[in-house]
């Protein structure tokens, strides 16, 4: 193993350890308890949104906050439970996705799609609230966008770039990374920063995640896609997305 991976897996660790003890992780402290026999089945879990499916709107719509959720995450959820059936893997969705090449090769891409797909959500579902609960960025955040973004306006504009930019389906991110800075970057399908240089051209740790796979506008929105990133900048909990950024401090 390469120095470069050992420090990684020290950000990697060091971070989730850190970020474990924040509210926003209490999803993924219930699938920590939940740990149990071998054998024992679903290992994962969908935890039900954290506020009414209409919560969102207008940005986002019931109709597609209960399909996505409901339908999508829920599947993710449902094949990674799947992909791992008898395995000994990680309790802790973000520890599985972080160390893919600990999962046997067959499965791999599976728990790759399936574990990106439910981790991205849960983490989607808890940076966003409604319009008048959105809030700002906390101070030391603040500081981060100035010093590695330029300002504030200038990492809206390049969250929005990688969020209208990225071709076809996938995400776009803030994420900190192994030296400390925060930057904008995306990803295709369901590949999170969480999985590390051999697998995202931008690895670290993700702050806020915005979904642009059509199921995550396309009733609402239809094609218009920067619209619904336009919208989305309303909704962004920014409590939630700040003390994340402040567990990796
Ligand atoms: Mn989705």
């Amino acid at each position: 193993m390469t120095h470069r991976s050992l420090n990684r897996r020290h950000f990697i660790a060091s971070a989730l350890a850190a970020s474990a003890a924040a509210p926003f992780l209490s999803p993924l402290r219930s699938l920590h308890a939940q740990e149990t026999r071998p054998g024992a089945a679903p290992r994962y879990r969908l935890d039900p949104l954290p506020y009414p499916a209409d919560f969102l709107k207008p940005a986002i719509d019931r109709e597609t906050m209960e399909i996505h959720h409901g339908r999508h995450h829920a599947g993710y959820v449902r094949n990674l439970n799947g992909a791992v059936e008898g395995l000994d893997v990680p309790a802790n969705i973000e520890h599985l996705i972080a160390d893919l090449k600990q999962v046997p090769e067959r499965v791999r891409t599976s728990v790759r799609n399936n574990g990106g797909g439910h981790a991205n959500h849960a983490l989607f579902w808890s940076v966003m609230t409604a319009a008048n609960q959105s809030g700002e960025p906390s101070a030391p955040l603040m500081r981060a966008f100035e010093r590695h973004c330029g300002s504030f306006a200038k990492f809206r504009e390049n969250f929005a770039a990688a969020a209208t930019g990225r071709f076809g389906s996938g995400w776009a991110w803030l994420v900190v990374r192994e030296d400390r800075s925060v930057t904008c970057t995306s990803t295709p399908n369901q590949d999170s920063p969480l999985m590390g240089p051999e697998f995202v051209d931008v690895p670290g740790i993700p702050l806020l995640g915005l979904d642009v796979w059509e199921h995550a506008y396309y009733i609402h929105y239809r094609n218009r896609r920067a619209d619904y990133v336009s919208a989305f900048f309303d909704i962004i909990n920014w409590a939630e997305v700040s003390r994340r950024y402040e567990a990796t401090l």
